[in-house]
């Protein structure tokens, strides 16, 4: 048993892999500089200590899953929460919904099509939150679902022309946005990393909306987005323990779970959530702070997502806080080349979705996401998973590239770069059918 190692929790070298590759491409347009804000050389990782997940603030060890439940996982989400992703609101009171459109004939017939606005406060003010939903027009009874924040608007994900054209902020590198808004020229723009029609046809239903309808992409002192609607009287930004955007967008996807326990099409029992990059870092907080979703799906989240901090492989905590002040709770700033300071590390994320399934997906091409990184949090969660009576990821070492291991915690690698492709959904769809059984069918377990 890996909890009665005293050595467990310190890892030292691991070898140079497939993984180790030549830094040119990925960093290509950094700034002067930044050379001591990431590293590419495995040798470099040395050895460090994981903190123990089953072992209590006070020293004590977590033998009883009870003890886990009742204790433990609440310590482990206070150290996220205070240390990393900051503390957000519990779910407003005068949430409301609005059904904007239906079609029941969408996709050429296989698909039915709704679009929900999901205003946060009563005076229905913005920030609001465009929720597009595609449900298989066949579909028997309520659906299982996949749901996911995209990054180019609801419109971005497929070319059907029934999806309303986002109006929210955008950036103008995206493709088709000119003066920070979408024009026609970006309906699709992202439908290669969303499979609806493979979904579909597998029996569940999809659900996404923009990530910068919940907060915009930028830090402008968190005078847009959700974080103002909650400002006590005379605050101007979040204290240091206080939402940054990760965790405001894994708010966000909450208010869509709130929203499914009301459409009675939908199977809200049966939700995975699923993100991409610093998306799928949001997945992973949103299945932390947010029990209601059944599988946690992380696709390349890297840094602040599935990846050990402490291994300081590809992008660091230096980096990301740098790159992107407005991700994480100020506190995290702590850590900036100090990670070994860290109270808690990424497996313990992968770990707060325990006993529910969770998948960690990497890509062998994705060095800025440290692929080892992730598959040894993915590791380091199984002891969790094992107490609480599941199968953990039942593999100590990192399957080859295309072999995915599907346990209760899922992992693979694939070939290729950073992206999501047919090949992560399908790794997805097989994971849920193992998991809940087939739509339509009775569940596995
Ligand atoms: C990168 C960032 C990563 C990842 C990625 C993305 O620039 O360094 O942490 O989140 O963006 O979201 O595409």
């Amino acid at each position: 048993m890996l909890t009665k190692q005293p050595r467990f929790f310190v890892l030292g070298l691991v070898a140079i892999g497939s993984f180790a590759m030549a830094a040119g491409v990925v960093l290509t347009g950094f700034s002067a500089g930044a050379a001591e804000e990431f590293n590419y050389d495995e040798a470099k990782v040395g050895q460090f200590t994981l903190p123990d997940p089953l072992v209590m603030n006070n020293g004590e060890k977590v033998t009883t899953p009870e003890q886990w439940k009742e204790k433990r996982r609440g310590e482990i989400l206070e150290l996220f929460r205070t240390h990393m992703f900051g503390r957000s609101p519990a779910a407003p009171r005068d949430l409301s919904f609005q059904v904007t459109s239906v079609d029941k004939h969408a996709l050429d017939g296989k698909a039915i099509r709704k679009e929900i606005s999901i205003w946060f406060t009563a005076d229905k003010k913005g920030p609001r939150m465009d929720l597009l939903v595609y449900l298989p027009a066949d579909a028997k009874g309520p659906v299982p679902m996949f749901v996911g924040l995209n990054f180019n608007g609801n419109h971005a994900i497929s070319k059907d022309p029934g999806i309303t054209l986002s109006q929210s902020w955008m950036s103008n590198d995206r493709e088709g946005v000119k003066d920070n808004r979408a024009t026609e020229k970006s309906r699709g723009s992202e439908a290669s990393r969303w499979a609806v029609e493979m979904i579909l046809s597998r029996g569940y239903g999809l659900a996404t909306a923009y990530y910068g309808d919940i907060d915009p992409d930028f830090d402008d002192g968190f005078k847009n987005g959700v974080q103002p609607l909650f400002y006590r009287e005379g605050q101007t930004r979040p204290a240091a323990d206080e939402w940054g955007s990760i965790a405001a967008w894994a708010w966000g996807l909450s208010r869509a779970m709130d929203y499914f326990q009301t459409d009675a099409d939908i199977d809200a029992k049966h939700v995975a959530v699923m993100g991409h990059s610093r998306l799928g870092k949001t997945a992973l907080w949103a299945g932390a702070e947010d029990e209601r979703f059944g599988i946690v799906i992380s696709n390349d989240s890297g840094c602040g997502g599935a990846a050990l901090s402490r291994r300081i492989f590809g992008e660091t905590v230096n980096r990301i806080n740098n790159s992107f002040p407005h991700w994480f709770c100020a506190n995290f700033r702590k850590y900036n080349n100090n990670e070994n300071a860290l109270p808690m590390d990424q497996h313990e994320l992968i770990a707060l979705a325990a006993p529910r399934p969770v998948y960690v997906a990497s890509a062998e091409d994705d060095t800025w996401a440290d692929p080892r990184g992730e598959f040894l949090s993915a590791k380091y969660a199984d002891p969790v998973y094992r107490l609480l009576g599941t199968s953990g990821l039942g593999a100590d070492d990192m399957p080859a590239v295309g072999q995915p291991i599907m346990n209760t915690i899922g992992y693979h690698i694939r070939k290729g770069k950073h992206d999501v492709t047919d090949y992560d959904w399908k790794c997805y769809l097989d994971f849920a059918d193992k998991h809940w059984g087939k739509p339509g069918t009775k569940p596995a377990n």
